[in-house]
């Protein structure tokens, strides 16, 4: 049987749905998302196998004009992302159709290796006759919908190069469960705290025992100022807490096992302009930001 296996890249602005609709295809919320605008940060790899295809999904950074070093380094991981796609899905929300033509988002890479699949994303917001004009220029999804979800699947399946598969077939994920942990505490973040301190959150793991039950996980949570730290506790502590059992309990869904998370807040001041900073969270640096 001949197979088929490559890197299919989620690119867009953000907010648009990339995150969402890589879990509807993986059949699990692997990705954190939220109606808030740029959640994702570190490309999250998401892997379906179907039985003579392997996608491997890369769900990137959405492609912004950048204003500080993290975010100019998100960019830099969006557009490596893109670069070395097979296929690059641009998705944009079908209530702002049409799709600016990709190359807008990406000045930057004049020529692209990979084919691009325009895909109208929120199918479910626009009406059944303007959803049918959409489906004429691009693929349409409904996170909600699986039917859409397989339609899209079937038409990327022939454009992904002819390879054995690189994964086991059971896979959905490349990336360790502590990687998870940063994700879920900051989707918790994303979805209890309000104004600019979610950007702020950050999240690193300093210990994680999965040899005794529950699961330990011991891990620290950054923000950038002393009083962005209260606001994160909250009264008593109840802040945090639910940031933390929101976190636990994907975690315990993602593994199938309890846990026992603990958190701590630590403060580091402006760590999304330092590099030091951010490539201790595993942030690349911009080129001309190394030296
Ligand atoms: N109605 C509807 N809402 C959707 C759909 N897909 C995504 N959303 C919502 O759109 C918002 C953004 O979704 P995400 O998946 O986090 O978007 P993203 O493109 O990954 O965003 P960034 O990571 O910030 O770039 C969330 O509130 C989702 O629930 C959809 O098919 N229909
Ligand atoms: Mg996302």
């Amino acid at each position: 049987m001949t197979t088929r296996c490559g890197i299919v890249a989620l690119a867009g602005l953000p907010n648009v749905g990339k995150s969402t609709l890589l879990n509807a295809i993986l059949g699990t919320p692997l990705s954190m998302v939220s109606p808030k605008a740029q959640a994702t940060r570190l490309p999250v790899t998401g892997i379906r196998t179907e039985a003579a295809a392997q996608f491997i999904f890369l769900d990137l950074p959405g492609l912004l004009e950048p204003t500080y070093l993290l975010q100019r380094s998100l960019r830099r991981l969006a557009l490596e992302g893109v670069a070395q796609a097979d296929v690059i899905l641009h998705l944009h929300p079908a209530p702002d159709a049409p799709a600016p033509p990709l190359i807008t988002l990406v000045p930057d890479l004049p020529t692209l290796r990979g084919k691009v699949v325009p895909v109208y994303t929120k199918g479910d917001l626009v009406s059944p006759e303007r959803r049918h004009l959409l489906e004429a220029e691009g693929a349409v999804t409904d996170s909600g919908d699986a039917a859409s979800i397989a339609a899209l699947l079937q038409r990327l399946e022939p454009l992904l190069p002819a390879g054995p598969f690189r994964h086991d077939p059971d896979d959905i994920g490349t990336q360790p469960v502590r990687f998870f942990v940063g994700e879920y505490l900051r989707e918790g973040a994303f979805m209890v705290l309000d104004d600019e301190l979610p950007y702020a959150f950050g999240a690193e793991v300093e210990e994680f025992r999965d040899d005794r039950s529950p699961v330990y996980i011991r891990a620290t949570v950054f923000v950038e100022r002393e009083s962005q730290k209260g606001i994160v506790i909250g009264h008593k502590g109840a802040t945090l807490r639910q940031i933390g059992a929101h976190a636990r309990s994907r975690l315990e869904a993602l593994i199938g096992e309890p846990v026992y998370l603990e958190t701590w807040v630590k403060v580091l001041p402006k760590w999304r302009r330092s590099p030091g900073a951010l490539a201790r969270f595993g942030f690349p640096l911009p080129e001309a930001e190394t030296s």
